[in-house]
């Protein structure tokens, strides 16, 4: 057989299929979970991680932003946290020999599987202007030279600084202090790509981008409706959650394009039943929607709400919510009424006795919950899909009580608090005068530029320096090709990371790896252990301290890391402690909680039991702190995405063994996949009208304004039990398809969940025929 590889992908020769699973599990048990993190961790790492992992003297899970329950189980954490943490934590480094032996040349051609597995950065490197090599480089050189560049610069807006979401709030409040002292706004991050829109249309709606839900508000729900969202896999412990409600009587709705294991039934293995096999049936109605037609979806259901208050006057409607709280409701009635049920069928393919099924349960609930995440945010249309679901809760007040709201959930685990903190490339005129007020400079006023922007930016030669604080922008971005060509333009790259990814070998002129501390390990400063603190997505902020001795005693914290880089380069110019502010971290909490709204007496508040809630009006007490002070009932264009015949509409997904761009194995068990991620989804009908068999390879072609040909070449078809029109792939592999310049309107966030595709038999199989038969 021959055995050639795709570029930058790990071979998928050996690639199987078989059906896909019904059921996922959520919390495995510490027993279960144990020998596969001895594998990777040892015993001693592996017991020290495991048995810290979210509880309230350890450290915060870094593989999403779920929060924790009032009472923590022994073993508080997920298959996939388990994963994550093995990630991180095994003993394993980049030997000083690595960057010598590999030229980047050979570093390109890897796949992200390979990088991730060669093991903990912990030296900085540098690879100068026109080597071939990173080589090792001391702390104070490196920082030198972010120095001299950035203080090169004819204007500050010249240079981005991206952060991902595992940053913690104290690191990244320094750092968009450094950035703005240094006199820009340019602070782009992985939530321009992720829920953007989400922050967008609440905000412009509730005056709240933020979940206005807790934790124990899904125990008390009548109904949860849960959309675009895979927790099966990115979110396993709100499986937990959702069986607590279940069990309390809530109904649950999932609406998504694909039977997603989690969705449909749950085995907790914490429990007898799960242990035994047969597991709880989450969702008691499962509407199979096509890609992008949520809005549509949202408003065939306010329209029946509404309908439905015209038969029995006074008896559907919160009329006293809608009077006292909101505002616009006549004209959303009136936009309703022109909806044809014929628009709705079409965009959702659902029928309309299953959205009357969905209508019906929301009207006899009291108390609603809708979640979401990337299925929603990632459309052309996501802001006002979002804005859709606030305007159905609006109708029955399914806000600002108990066991109501909306509820984003939110994927990196500190994504939500790092926005808190003034990661935001627009962040309103009040934070940057609290800025002004606590530190005695004045922080630039014009808005800065978002990840899109960014490689737009660097692709046009305005942006010249790009700087990372962890993350993976130019494999996480759209348009690959694009997003690639765009960094190698930067006059210097510098990104500070744990371990090793594409951002590094796919970088500027001149680039610095600078390597940093995780989750895990121990942060001693002046000899004393520090702590850090994060939000996760509904809003409780609570410490984090790692339990491992760090992997290498260079590798310096991401506060030392910023704060050592905001001397290097500020000199003198702004009046901060950054040395002090870097010895104890607590001096950093006092700042914030002078500039940040919701953190006074943070020092006190977080050593007290868990931490605490952020306030939020429309949560706690129905202020929406909007221009009007009310609740806003918007009016949305229903525009549907049209598919030429012959085309589908393909979305990106993670495998269950993934994170982000980080690919832990080959596999996606819940989805029948095996040893290989190179398979486009499709249901057999589709497959069947375009002529295409199962476990055919083909080339998918993007189709886009711009005239582009963009392709993924070798995908190996898979007949899946999906909506009708809609293909799945792979993230971030997929991502060479999704135009740089399709974007949420709104939000500006790449719409990699629709992009429009066409299927070529593959030029040139690169896998012969006994490749990937089916099981
Ligand atoms: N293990 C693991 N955990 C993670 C992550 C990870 O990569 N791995 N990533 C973290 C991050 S940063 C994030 S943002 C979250 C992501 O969490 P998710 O959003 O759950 O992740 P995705 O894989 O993008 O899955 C999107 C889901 O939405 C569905 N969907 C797609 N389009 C539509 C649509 O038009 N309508 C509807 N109704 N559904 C749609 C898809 O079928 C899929 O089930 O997870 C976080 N947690
Ligand atoms: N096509 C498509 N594209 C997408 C998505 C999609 O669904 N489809 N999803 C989007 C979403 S939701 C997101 S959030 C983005 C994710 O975009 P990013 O956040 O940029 O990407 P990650 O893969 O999470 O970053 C992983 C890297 O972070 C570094 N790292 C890990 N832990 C730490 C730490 O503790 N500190 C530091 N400093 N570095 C660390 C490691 O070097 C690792 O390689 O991708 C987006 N891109
Ligand atoms: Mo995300």
């Amino acid at each position: 057989m021959g055995r050639k590889k795709h570029p930058i992908q790990d071979t998928d020769v050996d690639l199987s299929v078989s059906e896909p699973k019904r059921s996922a599990a959520g919390l495995p048990s510490l027993s279960e979970t144990l020998p596969h993190a001895m594998a990777h961790m040892g015993p001693s790492r592996a017991w020290k991680t495991l048995t810290a992992v979210n509880q309230k003297d350890g450290f915060d899970c870094m593989s999403c932003a779920w929060p924790d329950p009032p009472e923590r189980k022994a073993a508080e954490f997920c298959e996939n946290g388990a994963k994550a943490i093995g990630w991180e934590a095994e003993p394993l480094r980049i030997p000083t020999g690595f960057w010598a032996e590999n030229p980047l040349s050979s570093l390109e051609s890897r796949s992200e599987h390979w990088l991730g597995q060669q093991g903990r950065l912990v030296e900085p490197v540098y690879k100068a202007a026109g080597a071939e090599h990173y080589a090792p480089i001391s702390w104070e050189r490196a920082f030198g030279i972010v120095a001299s560049e950035l203080n090169a610069l004819d204007d500050p807006n010249e240079a981005t600084f991206y952060t991902s979401g595992r940053t913690s709030n104290e690191a990244a409040f320094l750092y968009q202090l450094f950035v703005r002292a240094f006199g820009t706004n340019n602070l782009p991050d992985c939530s321009n790509m992720c829920h953007e829109s989400t922050g967008i249309a609440m905000g412009e709606t509730i005056g709240v981008g933020k979940s206005a839900i807790t934790y124990t508000d899904f125990a008390k729900s009548d109904l949860i409706i849960i959309m675009g969202q895979n927790p099966g896999t990115c979110h396993p412990r709100m499986l937990t959650a959702l069986e607590e409600a279940k069990l309390a009587g809530a109904s649950i709705v999932a609406v998504n394009p694909l039977p997603e294991a989690g969705l449909i039934n749950f085995r907790n293995p914490q429990r007898v039943r799960g242990l035994a096999g047969k597991g709880t049936d989450l969702a008691d109605q499962f509407l199979q929607i096509r890609l992008a037609g949520d809005m549509a979806l949202l408003q065939a259901l306010s329209k029946r709400v509404l309908d439905a208050e015209s038969a029995a006057p006074g008896t559907v409607l919160d009329r006293t919510f809608i009077d006292e709280h909101c505002q616009g409701f006549v004209g959303f009635a009136a936009h309703l009424a022109t909806l044809q049920e014929r628009d709705v069928l079409a965009a959702t393919g659902l029928r309309s006795a299953e959205i009357d099924e969905l209508a019906d349960r929301y009207i006899r609930a009291d108390k609603v919950i809708i979640t979401w995440a990337m299925g929603l945010t990632q459309h052309k249309k996501a802001v006002p899909t979002i804005k859709e679901i606030i305007n159905l809760l609006l109708l029955r007040g399914n806000i600002g009580k108990p066991g109501a709201g909306p509820s984003p959930i939110r994927g990196h685990s500190n994504v939500q608090g790092d926005r808190t903190m003034g990661i935001w490339e627009k962040m309103p005129p009040r934070f940057l005068e609290a800025l002004q007020d606590e530190f005695g400079f004045d922080p630039p006023r014009k808005a800065g530029v978002d990840s899109v922007d960014s490689i737009r930016g660097m692709r046009d030669g305005r942006i010249k320096v790009l700087i990372a604080l962890g993350g993976n922008l130019v494999h996480a971005i759209s348009d690959t090709a694009v997003a690639e060509q765009a960094v190698r333009r930067t006059r210097l790259s510098v990104q500070i990371s744990t371990k090793l990814n594409r951002s590094h070998v796919v970088c500027g002129e001149q680039a610095l790896i600078l390597p940093t501390l995780g989750r895990t390990e121990i942060d001693k400063q002046d000899g004393i252990e520090q702590f850090v603190t994060v939000e996760d997505t509904v809003c409780a902020v609570h410490r984090s301290a790692g339990p491992l001795e760090p992997i290498a005693a260079d590798v310096l914290s991401e506060v030392a890391i910023v704060t050592r880089m905001a001397e290097a380069v500020l000199d003198h110019k702004v009046p901060v402690d950054w040395a002090g502010l870097r010895r104890n971290y607590d001096t950093i909490r006092d700042h914030i909680s002078h500039v940040v709204p919701g953190f006074e007496d943070f020092n006190v508040r977080i050593r007290e039991r868990d931490g605490f809630v952020l306030p939020h009006g429309p949560r706690d007490s129905r202020t929406f702190p909007t221009a009007t002070g009310k609740a806003v009932f918007s009016v949305n264009d229903l525009e549907t995405i049209e598919v030429p015949p012959g085309r589908l509409l393909l979305q990106t997904v993670r495998s269950h063994d993934q994170f982000n761009t980080t690919t832990y194995s080959m596999n996606d068990r819940y989805r029948g996949i095996k040893k290989g991620r190179m398979v486009l989804l499709v249901n057999p009908e589709d497959l069947a009208g375009l002529g295409f068999q199962d476990g055919a390879y083909v080339d998918v072609h993007s189709e886009a304004d711009d005239g582009v040909d963009r392709v993924l070449r070798q995908l190996r078809l898979v007949a899946y039990p999906s909506a009708r029109g809609c293909a799945t792939a792979y993230y971030p592999e997929a991502n060479v398809l999704v135009p740089l310049d399709s974007t949420a309107e709104g939000s500006n966030t790449p719409a990699s969940k629709s992009v429009i595709i066409r299927l070529e038999p593959a030029a040139a199989p690169i896998f012969e025929a006994a490749a990937g038969q089916r099981k």
